[in-house]
């Protein structure tokens, strides 16, 4: 009965702890959507399949404060969101060409609200 009990306590506190975790996930995650978000759209040279794509993709959402990045193989494009102040499209950039591929900065548009 003793073991049983002391399970059950053990078990209670795991309970709360992963609720803790899982509230404060929430929380920061609606904090991370207030914080301005901009994008970027890079020409991109040098990719010739599929592989090359995932390759950029890859290298671009390693970069801390990337929240998003489609890359083109038609368009030789990328288009990255990424949270201000956390990196640059100099620094996304620097990523791409870290990889193996030619990039430049095409447009870069201003904060996005949604
Ligand atoms: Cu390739």
């Amino acid at each position: 009965m003793k073991n049983w009990k002391s399970a059950s306590i053990f078990l209670a506190s795991t309970l709360i702890a992963l609720a803790a975790i899982a509230f404060n996930d929430i929380t920061s995650t609606a904090g991370e959507k207030e914080k301005a978000k901009l994008n970027v759209t890079m020409q991109v040279n040098g990719m010739t399949c599929a592989g090359c794509v995932s390759g950029v993709e890859s290298a671009l959402k390693k970069v801390p404060g990337v929240l998003k990045a489609e890359v083109s193989l038609e368009k030789n494009e990328a288009y990255v969101e990424y949270q201000k102040g956390k990196t640059t499209p100099e620094e996304l950039v620097k990523a791409v060409e870290k990889a193996g591929y030619k990039a430049s900065v095409k447009g870069k548009a201003g904060e996005k609200s949604s």
